[in-house]
């Protein structure tokens, strides 16, 4: 986002959403108010630094160009929420909006309305509305997700069972102030999905129910597709909504045409002290649309909005046959794999090749990765690879939409795989873009290139 406050920084985002300057994490409180898109976000006002948790807002006519309003909501001293106004949800009740969201310490569950069209709120005075967890050692009690069925209100509340796996926490309500504990809405296995969920997000998606958690240190947001009858939901397909692992805590939102649109905070890649020298920290993902594909499985597409931020456009077929340089930019490449080992994308290469990023399809193992060994010369920063499993069928060819804003990298592969990471090249020359391949040649199909313009 173009921004006076940081006019000459490179790693700066120019697209993508994210707070006029310090910290933010996951997006809270989705809601669609009066033919506009808002998005609420954990918000430290205090620095690039997690930390006194507030709830900070934009809203959006077109998914694209966002409008930065006041901070929703801030700890009140002596109140439930005295530590932070953690993660949550907002619902539309009969024309009020309201926020349903975890207060800390410890974990309790609060309620805040606003009768100005979301400029200011009110915290319910008898909060919080549900002071503790139900009895049995839980790992958490945080996030809540809230829809209303019939007319009764039900809650999911992001926990887990300690040594046994992550839950999300069933509450039913009539009126969203009294809850009813009810049961765990699935229970997840510790080896396999973790030991708590954050941030639970629950929906129809066709004719099945989509659940997205976030495991606490698994730095993934996981999809269970499957089934949801007499309120407990019994997961049949699962898969992760990202490869990237800069990508967590995705919230979910039906737009006013039924479309599922989802948004994930991005963490920065680099230490926590290049985070506060550069004065903001953390990214809102492009908003991506989720379809449930024939075989149960998850889609992904960027929004359709976004293309109306293409500028210069460029189209190859064959080869690259003239330099392409860029910071901002999106990508359209189909790749055929040829005899080629592993083909991809050479991205934010330097001159001299010593700061280039990698984005690979490796035929041998099926896996898409982002190599960022050599992504920087700063020592601050995180060059980890990070891959996921795609396999491709024999005459499939590659497909990758990518978007590539400063430090940020939002990859979709073939309508079902997301990679999301960040990148800090040092060099202010680190800008070119090739196709590339090993041990043998993969075809080139088509390849469109888009400046992109900031918003
Ligand atoms: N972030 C929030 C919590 C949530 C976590 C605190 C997930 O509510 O569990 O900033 O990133």
């Amino acid at each position: 986002m173009t921004n006076p406050l940081f006019p000459n920084d490179p790693h700066r985002p120019t697209y993508h959403l994210m707070p006029p300057a310090n910290w933010m994490n996951d997006p809270n409180g989705l809601l669609l108010w009066k033919g506009e898109t808002h998005v609420f976000y954990q918000y430290n006002p205090n620095g690039a630094f997690w930390g006194t948790m507030h709830w900070g807002h934009a809203a959006s006519k077109d998914l694209v160009h966002w409008t930065h309003l006041p901070v929703a909501l801030a700890p009140t001293p002596g109140g439930p929420d005295w530590d932070g106004c953690f993660s949550g949800c907002a619902v539309d009740n009969d024309g009020v909006p309201t926020f349903l969201y975890t207060g800390v310490s410890p974990e309790v569950q609060c309620l805040a309305v606003s009768h100005d069209d979301m400029i200011t709120w009110e915290k319910y005075a008898g909060n919080p509305v549900i002071a503790a967890p139900p009895d049995g050692d839980v790992t958490g009690f945080r996030d809540p997700c809230v829809w209303k069925e019939g007319n009764e209100w039900v809650m999911l509340i992001g926990s887990g069972w300690k040594g046994v796996g992550g839950t999300a926490l069933l509450y039913t309500s009539a009126d969203l102030i009294h809850w009813t504990y009810q049961h765990p809405l699935c229970i997840g296995h510790r080896e396999e999905t973790g030991e708590m969920w954050e941030c639970p997000d629950f929906f129809p998606l066709g004719d099945k129910h989509i659940l997205l958690v976030s495991p606490v240190g698994s730095n993934t947001v996981l999809y269970f597709v499957g089934t949801y009858a007499d309120r407990k939901f019994t997961p049949e397909v699962s898969g992760d909504c990202d490869f990237g692992r800069h990508f967590y805590a995705a919230k979910s939102l039906a737009d006013a045409s039924g479309r599922r649109l989802l948004w994930g905070w991005s963490w920065e890649g680099r230490t926590v002290e290049a985070q506060k020298a550069a004065g903001w920290a953390g990214v809102m993902s492009l908003p991506r649309e989720l379809t449930l594909r024939s075989d149960n499985t998850l889609g992904f597409a960027p929004a359709t909005e976004l293309q109306t931020l293409r500028g210069a456009h460029r189209h190859f077929t064959g080869a690259l046959t003239e330099p392409v340089q860029g910071d901002s930019l999106e990508i359209l490449a189909e790749i055929a794999p040829g005899d080629a080992e592993a083909f991809g994308l050479r991205l934010r290469a330097a001159p001299d090749g010593s700061e280039q990023t990698l984005l690979t399809y490796d035929r041998a193992t099926q896996r898409l990765g982002l190599h960022r060994e050599q992504s920087s010369l700063s020592p601050d920063v995180n060059r980890d690879g990070q891959s996921g499993k795609l396999a491709l069928a024999p005459d499939e060819t590659l497909q990758l939409h990518v978007f590539l804003d400063r430090s940020i990298i939002e990859v979709f592969a073939n309508g079902r795989a997301c990679l999301t990471s960040r990148i800090y090249p040092a060099r202010t020359d680190s800008l070119s873009l090739e196709i590339y391949s090993y041990g043998g040649n993969a075809e080139v199909r088509s390849l469109d290139i888009w400046d992109i313009r900031a918003i």
